[in-house]
């Protein structure tokens, strides 16, 4: 479906012929604008970026590149294609025709869902707004514009929800997506992890990889939504969300790559010296952003996520893919929970599990990535094996909240923990060491000390390209 670029707001969705939606966008728009100025990235809104935007949803229109300033990107409304006749595929209302419009008895609920996603996309965009200060290339500096200006477009894809199908109170909503700020203590994001810092760049990639991947898992399962014009919006930002992966686990590959390569070369285990990373540093970051990330999925035990499911709001990911009822009505889940200092399986109902069983697919994709981090280390011939921690690990939502337990998943007391962390964790110095690592490069085709360059460029492009020209001046 074509994109209709000749409006003020770029869209699939036929706005011309809906007027007060139209007006109503339009208005929300220079509040964006402003939102953009503001928590956008710092310092190079001017500058002529490299960037991938939308002419259509198909697979030929959907990635043209050329370049554009940041705050003259067409952020806009974007559907996958509908398909005919589709139907509900799980729940209560399960083989019923998907709803174009907002079921009465369930409006409270899915304006909090899609309040909740919309909220995390600027929230990222916040997090990392200092970041192209210290980038490790031309090409990562690219590469960081590019998700942060697809987070802006997909909390266009959440107002457009709230705006024209949520009336009055989706308006609101909408404004107070513009009003909350990552990390401020009176107007704070909505999910932890939305409000931690991403101090540096192993930080970023991090986030990339792992926070980033849980919103692929919460996009899927909205994918699968009854409400037609929510699974639409979500199918294709989903399309966009794997390029903000790659950036992660690539990037993440990279700094392991160059930290191999070190260690081989001078033959040592730490590489600080050379102004590489160590291994055990990743490690610590691995622990952090990982277990972060696990609390996005909510609690293991949470009837929220049940009732989502039988009112056909939010389903599991890749719902087609299983062979059970899709309603969950009788089934059952061997939950792990921590109960007088060691985790046990409990038999619990189906229904109720479902933010672990979405927790369980991203557990394996994240432990597919690690061996692909692995694989790089074991061809280098190091002996060093990276770890997801146990899934309980440094846990603030859910059963594990609170649990003092090692990264192998050993219950300890609070006292072993505080005299311990510092293994597990990434430390002051740590983090102050990492730091000290960025230092801006910008002249094309040359790479930070601590990470190896790509294997290719982007769009085919040679990695000496000038993805970003009139950069501010030092
Ligand atoms: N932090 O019953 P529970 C992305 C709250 S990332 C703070 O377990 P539920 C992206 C919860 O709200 C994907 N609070 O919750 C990535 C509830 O509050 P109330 C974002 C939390 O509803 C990178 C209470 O605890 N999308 O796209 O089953 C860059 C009870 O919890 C947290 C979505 O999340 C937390 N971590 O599940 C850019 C999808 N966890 O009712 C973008 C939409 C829980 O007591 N959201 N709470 O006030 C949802 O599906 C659900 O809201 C959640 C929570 C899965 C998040």
């Amino acid at each position: 479906m074509s994109i209709n670029y000749s409006e003020r707001i770029p869209n699939n969705v036929s706005l011309l012929d809906d007027r007060r939606l139209q007006r109503a966008l339009e208005a929300w728009q220079p509040g964006f604008l402003n939102w953009w100025r503001e928590m956008g990235p710092e310092s190079f809104q001017s500058c002529d970026v490299y960037l991938r935007t939308a002419t259509s949803t198909d697979a030929q229109g959907w990635a043209t590149f050329g370049y554009v300033k940041m705050p003259d990107y067409r952020w806009g409304i974007f559907l996958a294609d509908p398909e005919s006749d589709r139907r509900i595929p799980f729940g209560d209302h399960k083989g019923e025709s998907v709803w174009q419009e907002v079921p009465g008895e369930h409006r409270g609920v899915l304006r909090r869902l899609i309040v909740t996603q919309g909220d995390t996309e600027p929230a990222s965009v916040e997090q990392q707004r200092h970041l192209g200060k210290t980038c490790p290339s031309l090409y990562d500096l690219r590469n960081l514009f590019q998700v942060n200006v697809e987070e802006g477009r997909h909390l266009w894809a959440m107002v457009y929800l709230l705006h024209a199908y949520f009336g009055r109170d989706g308006r609101e909503e909408a404004e107070g997506l513009l009003r909350r700020r990552s990390g401020n203590a009176d107007h704070p994001r909505i999910l932890g992890a939305f409000n931690e810092k991403t101090p540096d760049w192993l930080s970023y990639f991090m986030f990339a990889h792992f926070t980033d991947r849980d919103g692929k898992y919460q996009l899927a399962s909205l994918a699968e939504s009854g409400f037609d014009p929510l699974a639409r919006t979500c199918r294709f930002m989903l399309t966009e969300e794997a390029h903000h992966l790659f950036v992660g686990e690539s990037g993440v590959g990279r700094i392991v790559a160059r930290t191999c390569q070190l260690m081989r070369a001078h033959n040592i285990f730490e590489v600080g010296h050379y102004r590489g990373i160590d291994l055990s540093v990743i490690q610590k970051y691995i622990n952090f952003h990982y277990s972060v990330s696990l609390d996005l999925f909510g609690s293991e035990l949470s009837t929220n996520a049940a009732n989502y499911f039988s009112a056909g709001l939010k389903g599991r990911f890749k719902e087609a893919d299983r062979s059970d009822d899709h309603q969950l009505t009788n089934s059952s889940y061997s939950l792990l929970k921590p109960v007088d200092g060691t985790i046990v399986a409990t038999e619990q109902a189906a229904l109720l599990t479902l933010n672990e069983t979405l927790r369980d697919s991203y557990v394996a994709d994240c432990e597919r990535a690690l061996a692909r981090w692995n694989k790089i280390i074991r061809e280098a011939e190091i002996e060093f094996e990276l770890k997801l921690p146990h899934r309980g690990f440094r846990r603030s939502i859910g059963e594990f909240a609170g649990a003092s337990m090692t990264p192998e998943g050993k219950i300890i007391a609070e006292e072993e923990w505080q005299r311990r962390k510092s293994e597990w964790i990434p430390t002051e110095r740590d983090r102050e060491f990492v730091a000290s690592l960025m230092k801006p490069v910008t002249t094309p085709g040359q790479f930070a000390t601590w990470i190896a360059p790509p294997v290719r460029g982007i769009n085919h492009q040679p990695l000496d390209f000038d993805y970003i020209s009139g950069l501010p001046r030092a």
